[in-house]
C-alpha cells in the first residue's frame, strides 16, 4: 500500500517483503568485508547504532564531521560493492514514489540493538538534495520520529515494520527525524535486531 505521509514522503507498506531473505543475506555478506562499527560523532560519542556501507561511497563520522568516502577507513579497502538487488529495490521504490531514474550511490546499513537510538537530525551531507533518501526497514518495528524544518518544531511518531520502505523526496528531504530508542523485541528472521537501509545519491 502506498501512503503518503506529508508532502514528499511516501510510505510503501511492505515493499521490501518479497525479497527480505536475499537483503538479509546480502547485508550479512557485506558485513563480512565491511563489519558494522559504531562510528565516533564529531563531538566524540560513540553512535549507539552501528554501522557498515555498500556502494562507490560509504557515509562516515569521526572527530573530523561526516562525510562520504570511498575507503571504508576500518579496512582501508573501498566499500563492498552494491548489490544489484539493492539498487535495483531503490530505483523501483522511487519510481512507486514518482522519482524516475534514482541511481544510489551509497547505501548505509544501519543496525539497531535494543536501546540503541538515532537522534533528531537532518540528512544534509549530500550535495544533491533535489534527489530523494530511500529507506527499507527490516527485523524489529521502530518508531520513527518526523519533525519539521526546524529542530524545535513539534514531532510526530510513526511506526516503521519489517518490509516498509519510505521515499523521503522534495519538501520532506530537510525534515528533522530520528528513530526512537529500540525496544527489547524479537523478529523471526533478524532475533532483537533492527536494519535500515539508507539509499542516497551523495554527489
Ligand atoms: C533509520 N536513518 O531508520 C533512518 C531512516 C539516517 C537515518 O535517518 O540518517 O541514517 S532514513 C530517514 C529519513 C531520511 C531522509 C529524510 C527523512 C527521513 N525525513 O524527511 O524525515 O535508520
Ligand atoms: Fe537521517
Amino acid at each position: 500500500a502506498r501512503l503518503n505521509l506529508d508532502p514528499g514522503a511516501e510510505l510503501l507498506g511492505g515493499f521490501a517483503l518479497p525479497i527480505e531473505h536475499a537483503l538479509l543475506d546480502a547485508i550479512a555478506t557485506i558485513a563480512a568485508a565491511a563489519p558494522f562499527r559504531h562510528l565516533e560523532t564529531p563531538g566524540g560519542r560513540r553512535m549507539s547504532v552501528a554501522m557498515t556501507n555498500a556502494g562507490r561511497l560509504g557515509w562516515v563520522s569521526d572527530r573530523l564531521g561526516y562525510r562520504y568516502d570511498p575507503t571504508d577507513p576500518l579496512t582501508g579497502q573501498a566499500w563492498p560493492v552494491m548489490p544489484a538487488l539493492f539498487a535495483a529495490l531503490a530505483r523501483n521504490a522511487a519510481a512507486a514514489a514518482g522519482y524516475d531514474g534514482f541511481a544510489p550511490e551509497a547505501c548505509l546499513i544501519n543496525r539497531y540493538e535494543p536501546g540503541a537510538r538515532l537522534t533528531l537530525h537532518q540528512d544534509r551531507d549530500e550535495r544533491n538534495l533535489d534527489q530523494p533518501i530511500v529507506s527499507v526497514s527490516l527485523g524489529v518495528d521502530a518508531r520513527f520520529l518526523w519533525g519539521g524544518l526546524a529542530r524545535s518544531d513539534r514531532t510526530r511518531r510513526i511506526a516503521l515494520h519489517h518490509g516498509d520502505v519510505v521515499v523521503w523526496g522534495g519538501p520532506a528531504r530537510l525534515v528533522f527525524h530520528g528513530i526512537n530508542t529500540l525496544a527489547a523485541s524479537t523478529h523471526a528472521l533478524t532475533g532483537g535486531l533492527r536494519y535500515n537501509l539508507t539509499f542516497r545519491q551523495a554527489t
